[in-house]
């Protein structure tokens, strides 16, 4: 026998008992839970097929860089699958859209766009602390009146406010048909688009009345007559002088492809047509509200559960902003705490916690197992962020791991920390979700102590998982701190 040793095949699962296991809405674990327990059996990383695929599961940050950064380009596929292409009309998006010349263009002008708004530019942070001021005033009304409150659709409309600025160059009002509409059908694609974690099992399902599919088709229906609603809008009153939002510079880009036909670039080959336009700004929408304010529910979900946490973060409010005036994004420096306890939000419950599923361009390898190409791989950042061997005590909220040892500066204490991804995929939004956490939390922070009201019991940590891991419903109590009663709140 031969005994040369070159790249081997990973680990791999007998196929049915996964397929059964994930099929089953018995199973007592959410995908990410159940493939970080399977690396007791089978290794840190592993293979499994889903249906006719072939799936790599990465459960470590060694493989993981080696994907996202290392062989990044190769590693930059994303499969089709039911679900997405009926949500992308077969992947026109940036983030279910397959590597391609196409899919590079889009992400260069929603980058340039947003880097526009971006850091350093003024009103991005205008746009952010206008809406905190609102968000603020509901509170505080809320407090005056005695009345628990229900945060999510708050913050929901608060982080919707600021994408819907960025792309649209509008907001809604409170109680808004159009808004209460898009809240409707949004937790509707949550809920349905990654059933069994994005990796189509059996495609063939769809041909069975299935009410996931209809609820999906659904919701992307309402969805795309509000994002046509937009575009039209935004054609009507175009014009090449002023550049009021990210829907601008798309039909921008659009129209000089057009009128540069004669060139390689024309608009059909680089992939500007109207499906493409409405399909990325769906997905920046999508994401920009989701992904925020998902993760804003869970700090005060935690927040909650560690008044402690909670208290230290107000005296570093009261210290290095005070009490007469709103913090800022230059005070980011100067609050390390909030920054740290931000970044353990982000750690212990990931907003993606299996990213999105990427595809091996090329017959390659991860480490010193053979990849080929086609094969589907899954980066369990559950798994990465809850490694026993990188965190002490990786179950334990403590945002104290990301200071250093005098408490006064930031650190990353382990590599197995990729909240947004890394490489050619990484997150495109990850600038703009930091300015409004750290902005959202700290003004709600400097005015309220939030807790559950009296009787209630603590909000689960569970999780529900969608295509994102959101927290459960619940009622908080906002009480004003002292100095910030009702008449100061909106004065200010
Ligand atoms: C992709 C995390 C906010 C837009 C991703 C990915 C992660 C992530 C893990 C997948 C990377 C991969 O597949 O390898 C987060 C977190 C956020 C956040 C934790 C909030 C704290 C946002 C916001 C936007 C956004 C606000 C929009 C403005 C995107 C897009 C992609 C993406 C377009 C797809 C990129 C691609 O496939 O090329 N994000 N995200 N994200 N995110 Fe975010
Ligand atoms: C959220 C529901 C929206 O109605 C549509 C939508 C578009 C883009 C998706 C987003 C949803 C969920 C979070 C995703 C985002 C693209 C990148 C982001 C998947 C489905 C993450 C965290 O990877």
């Amino acid at each position: 026998k031969m005994s040369r040793r070159g790249p081997q095949e990973p680990p791999h699962l007998p196929a049915l008992p996964v397929i059964g296991s994930l099929l089953s809405l018995r199973s007592p674990h959410p995908p990410h839970v159940h493939f970080k327990e399977l690396q007791q059996k089978y290794g840190q990383t592993y293979s499994l097929m889903m249906g006719s695929h072939s799936v790599i599961i990465v459960n470590q940050h060694t493989h993981a860089k080696e994907v996202l950064l290392k062989k990044g380009k190769t590693f930059a596929g994303r499969p089709r699958t039911v679900t997405t292409d009926i949500l992308t009309r077969d992947g026109k998006d940036i983030a279910f859209g397959d590597y391609s010349a196409t899919w590079r263009f889009h992400r260069k002008i929603v980058h340039g766009a947003l880097c526009m708004f971006g850091e350093g530019s003024a009103s991005i942070e205008k746009i952010i602390c206008a809406e905190a001021q609102s968000l603020c005033a509901v509170l505080s009304e809320a407090a005056a009146a005695g009345l628990a409150l229900d945060l999510s659709p708050e913050l929901t409309r608060a982080v919707t406010n600021v994408v819907c600025s960025l792309c649209f160059n509008s907001t809604y009002c409170r109680g808004d048909p159009e808004f209460e509409g898009m809240l409707h059908y949004s937790q509707g694609i949550v809920d349905t688009v990654a059933k069994d974690s994005l990796v189509d099992i059996f495609p063939w399902l769809q041909i069975f009345p299935n009410a996931n599919l209809h609820l999906l088709k659904q919701c992307v229906s309402v969805r795309d007559k509000l994002l046509q609603k937009k575009y039209d809008e935004h054609k009507a009153d175009y014009s090449d002088h002023v550049q009021r939002d990210l829907l601008d510079a798309l039909v921008r880009a659009k129209r000089s492809a057009e009128n540069n036909n004669t060139a390689e670039i024309s608009a059909e080959s680089v992939g500007l047509s109207e499906d493409h336009l409405l399909m990325t700004v769906g997905d920046i929408f999508g994401a920009g509200v989701e992904t925020t304010t998902t993760v804003l529910k869970w700090a005060i979900t935690y927040l909650i559960h560690y008044p402690q946490v909670q208290r230290c973060i107000q005296e570093e409010l009261d210290s290095k902003v005070g009490g007469d005036r709103s913090p800022q994004l230059s005070d980011r420096g100067s609050l390390p705490y909030l920054e740290a306890t931000i970044r353990e939000v982000l750690r212990i419950r990931p907003v993606a916690p299996l990213l999105i599923p990427h595809v091996a361009l090329s017959d390659t390898s991860i480490g010193d197992f053979a990849v080929r190409k086609g094969t589907r791989v899954i980066i369990n950042l559950w798994s990465l962020h809850h490694d026993e061997r990188e965190w002490r005590n990786p179950e334990l909220f403590d945002p104290g791991r990301f200071l250093n040892s005098e408490g006064t500066g930031l650190t990353i204490p382990s590599p197995s920390y990729l909240p947004f991804g890394a490489g050619l995929r990484v997150c495109l939004g990850e600038a703009l979700a930091k300015m409004e956490l750290f902005l959202f939390l700290s003004w709600i922070l400097q005015r309220f102590t939030l807790s559950v009201p009296p009787g209630h019991s603590l909000p689960s940590l569970e999780g529900k998982f969608g295509v994102v891991l959101q927290p459960v419903k619940y009622k908080v109590h906002a009480m004003p701190r002292p100095g910030w009663d009702r008449n100061k709140c909106q004065a200010c």
